[in-house]
This record gives structure tokens, sequence and C-alpha cells, in this order.
């Protein structure tokens, strides 16, 4: 396959994984997931994972595969490179795999001795990807191994940092995120 198909099929198969986040941001607040607990002297997840920033994400991340589905036809068509359609469940693998990996970080970070906010190089960029693509292999697994070949999921760990870093300074700049990773 070549280079740039490949990545037209990773960028689009991770779409309803990579919008969940920054849905996230915007929408975040209210109660935290944790409820305050505590865990070691630390918050077990910290006011950062938000029971309406979860809700709002993965909402976001599965209404974005039933467009990117809808649109799949025309845009294999218009590009000449034939984008997948989501399963219900390869699209909950996606989106719920993102935030769960979000949370699981969260989780790590505070174990950690990390506040809310603090930084966690790699971490941070590749926690939905560690936790969205084994979850979907699991959920859609014929989906997945149809669509996710060696290569797409190679250039899903490169672009991801890439993506993640650009958009997180962006959404800084803009006031939208109070720190930029
Ligand atoms: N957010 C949320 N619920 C989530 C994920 C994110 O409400 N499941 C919102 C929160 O307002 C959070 C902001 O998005 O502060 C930024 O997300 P993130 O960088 O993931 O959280 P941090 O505040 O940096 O907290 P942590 O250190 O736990 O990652
Ligand atoms: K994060
Ligand atoms: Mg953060």
């Amino acid at each position: 396959m070549a280079l740039l198909e490949t990545i037209v099929i990773a960028f689009w198969a991770m779409l309803p994984a990579y919008v969940p986040n920054n849905i996230a941001v915007l929408a975040g607040g209210g109660r935290p997931i944790d409820g305050g607990r505590t865990m070691g002297g630390s918050r077990l997840l910290g006011d950062g994972k938000t029971w309406r920033g979860t809700a709002a994400g993965t909402t976001a991340g599965l209404a974005l595969a039933g467009v990117l589905t809808l649109a799949a036809d025309d845009v294999s068509g218009a590009l000449g490179v034939d984008v997948p359609e989501f399963t219900l469940l390869a699209a909950l693998g996606l989106a719920g795999g993102a935030m769960l990996g979000d949370i699981l970080a969260s989780f790590l970070k505070r174990r950690s001795g990390r506040e809310r906010g603090a930084m966690f190089p790699g971490l941070d960029q590749l926690d939905f990807v560690v936790v969205s693509l084994p979850l979907t292999a699991l959920l859609a697994n014929e989906w997945f191994f149809t669509w996710f070949t060696w290569d797409v999921i190679a250039v899903v760990v490169v672009l991801t940092p890439i993506l993640h870093v650009t958009t997180n300074m962006i959404a800084y700049q803009l006031g939208l995120k109070n720190e930029p990773w």
C-alpha cells in the first residue's frame, strides 16, 4: 500500500478515537469520576476526569463514527482510497477506549505523585492509542484486523503524538486548555 493511502486510512480510522479527548476538554467540568476519593494520599483520578467530559467525549466519538460511516462511500470515491465504515462495536472500542486510556493515564499519574495537569511525556501522547486499539480488537475483531494492518498501526503510532502535540498547542493558545500538553 502506498504511504499516503496508509496515512489516509490511519487518520480516518482513528478519528473516533482522536475526537473524544478534545471534546472532553471543551465539555469538562462538574463532578469528578472519582468523587474526590483518594488512594495512598493522592486522588484516585483527580478533578480533570469528570463524568460530563467523559460522556460528552464518548458520545462525540460515536456520533463522528456515524457521520464518517455515512460519508465513507463518497470519500472513498473522491480520494480513490477505500476508507472504513465503522460498526457500532468498532466505534465503541475507539471512542470508549480513548476515554478509558486517558482515565487510566490519570490513575498512573496520581500514583506517581503527579498533580492534575502535570506532564507525563509519552503517556500523554499515546495513552488513548494503547487502550483504544486493543479494546477495538477485542470488541470488533474482524473489523479491526481488516483495517489496522501493521503498516496502519505503525502510521498511527507516529502520527498520533504529532497530532496530539499540535492540537493541544492550539487548544492552549486558544485558552481552551490550561497546559500545552
Ligand atoms: N476532561 C474531563 N473529563 C475527561 C477528560 C478531560 O472533564 N474524561 C476535561 C477536564 O476539564 C480536564 C481537561 O479536560 O482538566 C483537560 O484534560 P486532560 O489534559 O486529560 O486532564 P488534566 O486536567 O491534565 O488532568 P490529568 O493530570 O489527570 O491528565
Ligand atoms: K491526558
Ligand atoms: Mg493534561
